[in-house]
Parts: structure tokens; C-alpha cells; sequence
């Protein structure tokens, strides 16, 4: 059985020493360990950005895509192997701007793969500009007079996008997080996991200390119930959306793939092509 050691290669991640992605790269890694995967039953597919790079960091099957598009991908790669579990992950730029048109209709599709956002408020790769998840009055490059733009509630938004599964966690909390995605692997449907991942190089205010001092834990919310849709958005509305933990799961919707009737239980990767090899290397020759 494997390991979370398993889940390591020999690719040194090039983050900033205190980067919020170490520990999603850990919690990754651990969860897929503790739900009992082997490093060839899951892939991890990514988009651009600091946060993109996760998908060259561990050992399973992966795909670093381009800007915004982890979704599209991983979706395919889903239908096209539903054995495998497939894992999105990238920026709140990359999910919440550029790729904001895949994450809404994903949502709403309901498609087994699990969405793990590493959420610093703020476009690192690029050095620091606002994303749609920076606060109105921030300052950056792009703001030097401080956003004028309100941020994005991606957890508010998610709900009314008919969620089935909506987690927020922060990267300090490795044993929440952790907890957090393993549940998300094991949620038949879409989970959106929105990570707060402090970029410590361009995001001043944002800080691992402003999070500790504004984060309410759902755990320590008196008889907070994640099955129930209305109080999880008046909980979010009543906390400016800084809460952490199972926010919403609805286990009685079915999943994309349960509802298509035709969906072949055998996975479109393990069928016969029905082809000869030499028509085989003819047509891989073609996009080589
Ligand atoms: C189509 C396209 N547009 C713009 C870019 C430039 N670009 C690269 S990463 C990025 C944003 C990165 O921010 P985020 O997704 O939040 O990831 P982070 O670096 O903060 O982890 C942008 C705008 C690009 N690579 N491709
Ligand atoms: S620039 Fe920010 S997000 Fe990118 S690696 Fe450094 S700390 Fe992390
Ligand atoms: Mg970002």
C-alpha cells in the first residue's frame, strides 16, 4: 500500500521559501495516500501559474495545461478513465479569472474530479497584480491607487452555482486540509476545495498572520450542519466568506457520469482501438 512518500519525485519544487503551495502539495499527497490510491490511479492536472506547477511535483500521472484551461482537461481525462481520480489544481486567477467560464459550468455539471484552488489573492508567476479574488483598496502593480474592483465570494458563488461539494482550507492547517481533499476524492461528483495559500513575496496583507486573525474554523461552530445549503451561504455572508472547513456537501445528487446512461463501465482508455499496430504508429506518427 502506498505511502504519501510514494506521491514524491525527484522534481524540487522552485516555490519561495514559505510559499503556501508547499503544504497543498503535501496535503495532496498525504490525502491520496490515506485514501488508499496508488500513484498510477491518479492524475493531477494543472494550469498556469506559481500554483500550476503542482502537477510537476508529484508522482502520478499529470498535465500542466495552459492559463485557465485545468478544467477542461481534467474533465476529459475523467471521462475518458473513470478509474482514474483526477485532481484540478491551480490559481485564483487561473480558476476564478481566465478559467471562470470552465469552474461555473463544471460546478454546475457535477463531473466526478476534485478542484483544489490555491487562493492568494493576488497573480504570482506574474509578480504581483490583483486577481478577482483581491480586496477592494489593494495595492499592487496593476492598483497602484488600490483596487477599485470588489473581490469575487467564490464559496458564495459556488453555492448558487449548484455546488455539490464547497471546502475551504488554509495551508497552515495541514491536518484540515488534508482531511478536506481526502473528502473530496470520495464525494461522487464536483468538490471545489479553495485553499488559502499566502504568497509571501507580493502579497503583504494577506499574510499567514492575517488569516490566523480572521479565520473562523467551522469545527468550532456550535451545531454547524454542511448538508444544509441555507445556512452554509448565511454562515458565509455572516463571516465575509473567512470561514474553513466542509462548508456544503449534498450526497443525494447523482454525478455527471452516473446520469449518462450510455457511460461504458469499461473506460474508454482500457478499450480495444480495434485497429492494426501498424495503423496505430501510423496515426501516433501524425502527432509526433
Ligand atoms: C492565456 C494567458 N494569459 C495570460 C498569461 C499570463 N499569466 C501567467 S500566470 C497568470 C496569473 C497567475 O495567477 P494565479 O492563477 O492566481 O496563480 P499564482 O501564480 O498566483 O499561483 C497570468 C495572467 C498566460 N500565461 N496565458
Ligand atoms: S511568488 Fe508568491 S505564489 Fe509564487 S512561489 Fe513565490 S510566494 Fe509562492
Ligand atoms: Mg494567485
Amino acid at each position: 500500500m502506498a505511502t504519501f512518500k510514494d506521491f514524491r519525485n525527484k522534481v524540487k519544487p522552485n516555490w519561495c521559501p514559505g510559499c503556501g503551495d508547499f503544504s497543498v502539495q503535501a496535503a495532496i499527497q498525504r490525502a491520496a495516500a490515506n485514501v488508499g490510491l496508488e500513484p498510477d490511479n491518479l492524475a493531477v492536472i494543472s494550469g498556469i501559474g506559481c500554483s500550476g506547477r503542482i502537477s510537476g511535483y508529484i508522482n502520478s500521472y499529470g498535465f500542466h495545461g495552459v492559463h485557465g484551461r485545468a478544467l477542461p482537461i481534467a474533465q476529459g481525462v475523467k471521462m475518458a478513465n473513470r478509474d482514474l481520480t483526477v485532481i484540478a489544481s491551480g490559481g485564483d486567477g487561473d480558476g476564478f479569472a481566465i478559467g471562470m467560464g470552465h469552474t461555473i459550468h463544471a460546478i454546475r455539471r457535477n463531473i466526478d474530479v476534485t478542484y483544489i484552488v490555491m487562493d492568494n489573492q493576488i497573480y504570482g508567476l506574474t509578480k504581483g497584480q490583483t486577481s478577482p479574488r483581491s480586496d477592494m483598496g489593494f495595492k499592487t502593480k496593476s492598483t497602484p491607487g488600490g483596487s477599485i474592483e470588489s473581490a469575487l465570494n467564490v464559496m458564495e458563488m459556488s453555492l448558487t452555482a449548484g455546488a455539490t461539494f464547497v471546502a475551504q482550507s488554509f495551508s497552515s492547517d495541514l491536518k484540515e486540509l488534508t482531511s478536506l481533499i481526502e473528502q473530496g476524492i470520495n464525494h461522487k461528483g464536483f468538490s471545489l476545495i479553495n485553499v488559502f495559500s499566502p504568497c509571501v513575496t507580493f502579497n503583504k496583507v494577506n499574510t499567514y498572520d492575517w488569516f490566523k486573525e480572521n479565520i473562523t474554523k467551522l469545527a468550532d461552530v456550535e451545531n454547524y450542519d454542511p448538508a444544509n445549503r441555507m445556512t452554509a451561504m448565511q454562515t458565509l455572508m455572516e463571516h465575509n466568506g473567512l470561514v474553513t472547513g466542509l462548508i456544503y456537501q449534498n450526497t443525494e445528487q447523482k454525478s455527471y457520469q452516473e446520469l449518462i446512461n450510455t457511460y461504458d463501465k469499461n473506460p474508454l482508455a482500457n478499450q480495444d482501438l480495434e485497429i492494426t499496430e501498424e495503423k496505430f504508429n501510423e496515426l501516433m506518427a501524425e502527432f509526433m
